[in-house]
């Protein structure tokens, strides 16, 4: 286990990371969930945000990500990405979810950020199997950092208890 991971239980919205991750929508609208919490917690700077780029962009796809600010968060910035949902195993869903952390990685390493924390991405509405979510998670991220010096850390922010139960037993 690469020394630059680390697993948490709580809330995402509270940590000061350079960028937390959201696990947002394709249409950056907001949404329940995580999605929800990060939207009530950096108030509306951060839908403002969203609707720009949906202005210039039209949104962000499945598995890629984009950067705004944090607004009232202690996080520095915000990456937003889309997770897949899960419709049973054979519609690329793992790889999707493997480029939703990869997508957001780069981002980070692009702007060459310290610490980032990520949600349990396609874990909660969308269904995504939390077990195989998990694996992809640690997988992703352990051979990013293996290859680039940036982020220097990574924190999974694990909310719910079968989720930290699965990231706490593998790392
Ligand atoms: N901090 C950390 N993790 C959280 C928090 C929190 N405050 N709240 C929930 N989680 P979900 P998805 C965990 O449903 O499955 C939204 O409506 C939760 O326990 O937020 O990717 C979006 O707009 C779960 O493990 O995201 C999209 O439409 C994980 O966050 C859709 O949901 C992800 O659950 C995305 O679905």
């Amino acid at each position: 286990m690469p020394a630059r991971m680390d697993v948490m239980v709580g809330d995402i919205t509270e940590l000061s990371a350079d960028a937390i991750v959201n696990a947002a929508n394709s249409a950056l609208m907001g949404g329940g969930g995580v999605d929800g919490a990060i939207h009530r917690a950096a108030g509306p700077v951060l839908a403002q945000a969203c609707a720009e780029i949906r202005r210039r962009q039209g949104g962000c796809p499945v598995g890629a990500a984009v950067l705004t600010v944090g607004g009232n968060l202690p996080a520095g910035a915000v990456i937003h990405t889309v997770g897949p949902v899960w419709h049973g195993g054979g519609s690329n869903e793992a790889e999707l979810l493997r480029q939703a952390y990869r997508s957001s990685l780069a981002i980070a390493r692009d702007k060459q950020m310290h610490l980032v924390a990520f949600p349990n991405i396609s874990t909660g509405v969308y269904g995504f199997p939390k077990e195989l979510a998990a694996d992809i998670a640690i997988a992703a991220v352990g051979e990013f950092l293996a290859r680039y010096s940036w982020p220097e850390r990574v924190i999974f922010v694990c909310f719910d208890r079968e989720n930290a139960r699965l990231y706490q037993a593998r790392l």
